[in-house]
């Protein structure tokens, strides 16, 4: 094997351990510390719990450890956080996403891209997300999608390789239903009247993951008339997942482009996007287009 082949390969191994050690420290954290609102809020405007901050820490300080870490962007922090200059690769993360159903003890999850050359969709060179519920279990997309889980003796198992069907059988529709338009309502009663079953829990990993492992499916959350470009964030929850859905054989789309094609102008900004198995997102774009 060529050499920078395998010097990449170590590399990327290393970022994906500091994630699942950090991952061990997140669940721990979850568990037991308290689920209170801090009196601020993010870039994004969300007022933060104390929990978004903590995991946020605990992140930042193993990937600061990282010689191969360039940079690490936060959606939990307005500026990107440099860590060392001649580092290959941009960590951009969400801690903990979904947060808004900590105190109603339903999955959350963390995600994280990992960029190589800047955070266009186009360079992103692996995905991670790390699904906190009853069970601890973390999806690498690579060149395939592989699923793992924690184990009794605190290591991440292999479970098995994720592929999606060609069409699913669920459906999870994000965004408040009355700023919906009236073609996007459209599509998702006639997704339903085609026997497509509702499951939505209004957290991004959790329904992602739910999708992926079921064979297929959509999840989407469009542009809206109280958030027209969308409410998720490109470079640490939209990209990351549009990656996972093509490298596991499906689509990812902002209802017209792929979203890997997208380049934000601030790392905060927003998109609408569909992530489905082929058929679901052929019956999207028969829409949008
Ligand atoms: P949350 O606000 O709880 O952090 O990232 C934002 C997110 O959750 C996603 O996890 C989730 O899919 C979405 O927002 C849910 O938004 P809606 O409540 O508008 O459906």
């Amino acid at each position: 094997m060529d050499k920078t082949i395998r010097k990449k390969g170590k590399v990327m191994e290393e970022i994906y351990e500091t994630i699942k050690k950090v991952s061990i420290k997140i669940k721990d954290v979850l568990m037991y510390e308290d689920t209170d609102y801090t009196s601020h809020t993010n870039a994004t405007g969300d007022t933060q719990l104390a929990l978004d901050v903590r995991c946020d820490k605990l992140i930042e300080k193993e990937f600061s450890k990282l010689k191969c870490v360039q940079k690490i962007i936060s959606e939990e922090k307005d500026e990107a956080l440099h860590v060392n200059e001649n580092g290959r690769y941009i960590i951009g993360y969400d801690p903990l996403d979904g947060s808004s159903l900590v105190d109603v003890n339903l999955s959350v999850g963390s995600i994280f891209g990992i960029y190589e050359g800047g955070i266009d969709g186009k360079n992103l060179a692996s995905s991670v997300y790390v699904v906190f519920g009853p069970r601890v279990e973390l999806v690498i997309a690579q060149d395939d999608v592989k699923l793992y889980r924690l184990q009794k003796d605190g290591t991440f198992g292999f479970v098995k390789n994720v592929k999606l069907n060609e069409k699913g059988k669920h459906n999870a529709p994000g965004g408040t239903q009355k700023h919906w338009s009236s073609e996007h309502k459209k599509m998702v009663d006639d997704i339903f009247k085609d026997g497509y079953r509702l499951r939505y829990s209004g957290g991004m990993v959790p329904d992602l993951h739910q999708i992926l492992l079921k064979g297929g499916g959509l999840f989407s959350y469009p542009a809206t008339s109280d958030v027209p470009k969308g409410k998720l964030r490109m470079v640490f929850e939209v990209f990351p997942f549009a990656f996972v859905f093509e490298k596991a054989g499906g689509k990812a789309i902002d209802g017209i482009n792929r979203l890997l094609d997208r380049s934000p102008s601030h790392p905060h900004d927003t998109s609408p996007c569909f992530f489905g198995s082929l058929k679901e997102i052929e019956k999207v774009k028969a829409v949008y287009e």
